[in-house]
């Protein structure tokens, strides 16, 4: 039992409260009074725990890390601190003594969603890990007034909601005025001219005045707690409405409504850059902000500034933090006076990059007019770069015009940010081992012939303590029953229960755990959508951000195909299946929304046809979040990861899946790699082209997907019943725009861009083995242990171990209490 705990103490606490918050006793309480109070009971034993983290990080002067995002997704915090104290037995305790169910509190948080899907929820990930291995770290981001939308589905369709997180108060954050600092926008640069030197200041600017909230990151059972530091946007002066100056009236106007927008909403794009003025207002706000206070906050206890990245290291979350680079130029330069050189030193040794994505329309690109109107200074600095890198290109490849078109940070009228981000670090990474290799061979060839030293990977992995132990903590006792809890902080110990995978008792047991979980999501789906499904049946699962590379469509569109087999043969031979979809779509992606409303449709006309007996059911999960993800994870049969391969760079979802016992379904992409070679292609499905030849099909052309569509049968009927209204009788065209993506080339660049056409043949395939293999309980039982057991690598602890030591060079911090 954790140090700060005490279960007497707890309890006075959360009565405590109960009176001084709600003025009220525990038996008038609601289920959200209660949560709050028990919220501000657990804030109670982490606050010094928290105080003595950062007393110890102070009387070290350790080296910190910046993990610099536009998005972190939280989830919920309550029950993950609870355990984190290993308190959970007395928390659930002191409730049940009062009349309430730990879950149930648990349910009323609100579930913190600022961001969209995997890099945000890594980010969150490496917070926890970064905690419980004890190193010196710091996110941040902004605290957007409204996070990801919630999702409803009216009628098939998508509809978004506001998500109001912040209305009930959130109990674990805490305003931290004292560190407030202005930062600015817009107006000009004036150049002025001291004892021969000259300074750049900014002139006629708008500023805000940004406010960080801190919250608490509890390690797991060590004491440490660290920081996760979200900004708020506040005007800067209140203004009188009896201003004489008009232009100081309407300036004051601008401000505030400047203060308000900025941190307004999170952008609901995966994947995707849209190019608003207002994304990098935000890019920008958070980011100097940031580095304004981690600037302040070293040289409070050190002298020099020349050794800042001795004791500092920021990493770029993807490209949106890339305003960091100028931005420590900035300050370098312009408030601690020193010269290029050495600013430049300073900054390529703080920053380093990592890069989630090779979509080309996930690229940021911003136009020189708005950057350099919204950042007059920092775009100087930006140009400053670029002159003395396009310098640097030339001197290595004289005459080379194409390199210098390639590798340009400013060009063509635009800001490149990745080039940017490239130049200004020290470090570029991808986030699984095929990314990796794509980025060098392909996608940033140039630059990793020009500096292949700063290249490396970075596999990403998940937090084992949020998604099996919080997550599923049937399947979680049970490994512990039979190997100790070291796995807990050591996932690599999981493998001790490959033993156990031959053992038919373990077996029995195991599916066992399975088929409660199965229960436990029938019900939320029963309660949440008011479909009936059998927990009996292959719990078939694709959650994830809703995107055409994603292939949502190549799954229903073999769900379609199943079924014309199944109408075909009702005596047809399968088990019987539920397909799970979970997916939010961008608000404005067309296309996206639509693929919803087809599963919908798809839903609809199967889940209420009796002919087929219930062998086939079709769930689309309104509102897939952190919250209810961990209780599809520990349900899920098969994991569908089934991205074009080279397009997902590593999906984490898949990680989730295996490490709850779900068997993959999915092609060699992304860290699908290496979960494969982690638990043998025996205890998998692996279907569809390679990313080699996507790749070269993609350069050299050759694919038709007419060709397909003409000598194959079963693909031209599943096709058709796109624009013949078998799914939409109300309105036959409209699937029109999905038909045409897969067969007009007027659509887009390419028919099929993402060759679902081409994988479906091989995907039906190995949907059927699944089937085949089903129906051997044992067999099925012995690899669906085998994925846990070889799951040890996709822990986060393991990546963040490997950025400390090839990145950040931090040391573990002890903290006694
Ligand atoms: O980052 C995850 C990976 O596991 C996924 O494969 C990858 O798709 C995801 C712009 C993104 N890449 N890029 C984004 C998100 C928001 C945005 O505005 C791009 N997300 C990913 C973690 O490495």
């Amino acid at each position: 039992m954790s140090m700060g705990f005490d279960k007497e103490t707890f309890k006075k606490s959360v009565l405590f409260n109960m009176k001084n918050v709600f003025r009220k006793t525990v038996d008038e309480a609601t289920k959200e009074q209660m949560y709050q109070a028990v919220a501000y009971a657990v804030k109670d034993v982490i606050i010094d725990e928290w105080i003595a983290t950062h007393k110890e990080y102070e009387k070290q002067d350790v080296k910190t890390l910046y993990y610099l995002s536009m998005e972190f997704l939280m989830g919920r915090a309550l029950g993950n601190s609870i355990i984190s104290f290993m308190a959970q037995p007395d928390v659930k305790e002191v409730l049940e003594e009062l009349g309430f169910d730990l879950n149930a509190i648990e349910d009323q948080e609100p579930d913190p969603a600022l961001g969209n899907g995997g890099l945000g929820r890594l980010a969150a990930c490496f917070l926890d890990s970064l905690a419980t291995l004890g190193y010196p770290a710091y996110g941040c981001g902004i605290r957007y007034r409204y996070g990801m939308f919630k999702q409803k589905i009216e009628n098939g369709y998508q509809v978004e909601i506001p998500d109001d997180w912040l209305k009930n108060g959130y109990p674990f954050e805490i305003r931290r005025a004292e560190y407030a600092t202005e930062v600015k926008f817009g107006g000009y640069v004036k150049v002025v001219r001291e004892d021969g030197k000259e300074r750049f200041v900014q002139e006629g600017y708008q500023s805000v005045l940004a406010v960080p909230y801190d919250m608490p990151i509890i390690g797991y059972g060590n004491n440490v707690v660290n920081t996760l530091r979200i900004w708020d946007a506040q005007a800067i002066n209140t203004f009188s409405l009896d201003s004489f100056d008009k232009g100081d009236y309407q300036k004051a106007v601008e401000q505030e409504n400047l203060a308000k927008t900025i941190v307004e909403v999170l952008y609901p794009n995966d994947n995707h850059y849209a190019g608003k003025e207002l994304r990098l207002k935000q890019q920008y706000f958070f980011i100097s902000a940031s580095v304004q206070r981690a600037v302040k906050k070293y040289m409070e206890n050190h002298d020099d500034i020349h050794k800042f990245y001795e004791k500092n290291v920021f990493q770029l979350n993807d490209t949106h933090p890339t305003v960091a680079v100028p931005e420590l130029m900035r300050i370098l330069l312009d408030d601690y006076g020193l010269s290029w050189d050495e600013a430049w030193e300073i900054t390529t040794k703080t920053c380093a990059y990592t890069n989630h994505t090779i979509m080309s329309e996930a690229l940021e690109k911003w136009p020189i007019e708005l950057f350099s109107r919204l950042l007059p200074r920092i775009y100087q600095i930006v140009e400053e770069i670029n002159r003395r890198f396009q310098q640097k290109i030339s001197q290595m490849y004289p005459g080379n015009q194409d390199k210098v078109r390639k590798m340009a940070i400013v060009y063509d009228g635009q800001v490149r940010m990745a080039n940017l981000a490239i130049v200004g670090g020290f470090s570029v990474n991808g986030v699984a081992r095929l990314h990796t290799e794509i980025l060098k061979n392909q996608e940033l060839k140039d630059f990793y012939e020009m500096m292949p030293e700063k290249f490396n990977n970075k596999t990403n992995g998940i937090t084992q303590r949020r998604f099996l132990l919080h997550g599923n903590p049937l399947l979680s006792e049970w490994v512990t029953k039979k190997i100790g809890n070291e796995w807990i902080t050591n996932l690599p110990h999981i493998h001790r229960l490959a033993v156990y995978a031959d053992d038919p008792k373990c077996q029995q047991e195991f599916m066992d755990i399975k088929y409660q979980n199965k229960v436990r999501l029938a019900r939320y789906i029963k309660e949440h959508n008011g479909i009936e499904v059998d927990p009996r049946s292959i719990f078939d699962v694709q959650v994830k951000r809703l995107h055409e590379y994603k292939r949502q469509l190549m799954n229903i569109l073999h769900v379609m195909y199943l079924y014309n087999q199944l109408k075909d043969n009702p005596n047809l031979d399968m088990v019987p299946r539920t397909f799970i979809f979970g997916a939010k779509a961008a608000a404005g992606y067309r296309r996206a929304k639509l693929t919803i409303k087809l599963i919908n449709s798809v839903a609809e006309v199967i889940n209420n046809d009796r002919s087929i007996g219930g062998k086939i059911k079709v769930v689309f999960i309104e509102d897939y979040k952190v919250s209810n993800a961990e209780i599809i994870f520990a349900a899920a049969d098969v994991s569908e990861q089934i991205s074009t391969a080279s397009k997902e760079a590593s999906g984490t979802g898949n990680m989730k899946f295996m490490l709850n016992g779900a068997l993959t379904l999915g092609t060699m992409d992304g860290a699908n790699v290496e979960i494969v070679e982690e638990v043998g292609a025996e205890n998998a499905f692996i279907f569809g082209l390679t990313s080699d030849e996507v790749i070269r099909y993609e350069r050299e052309g050759g694919y038709d997907p007419m060709e397909i569509f003409n000598n194959n049968y079963e693909i031209r009927r599943v096709l058709m019943q796109l624009i013949n209204g078998y799914y939409s009788p109300q309105d036959p065209e409209l699937f029109r725009d999905i038909y045409n993506s897969l067969l007009n080339t007027m659509s887009s660049d390419r028919a099929d861009t993402y060759f679902i056409l081409k994988d479906l043949p091989s995907y039906g395939e190995a949907q059927k083995r699944i089937d085949q293999a089903y129906r051997d309980e044992s067999w099925w039982a012995k690899a669906a242990i085998l994925n846990v057991a070889n799951s040890g690598k996709f822990t986060s602890d393991r990546t963040i171990l490997e950025y400390v030591r090839d990145i950040w060079h931090l040391e573990k911090v002890n903290v006694e209490l």
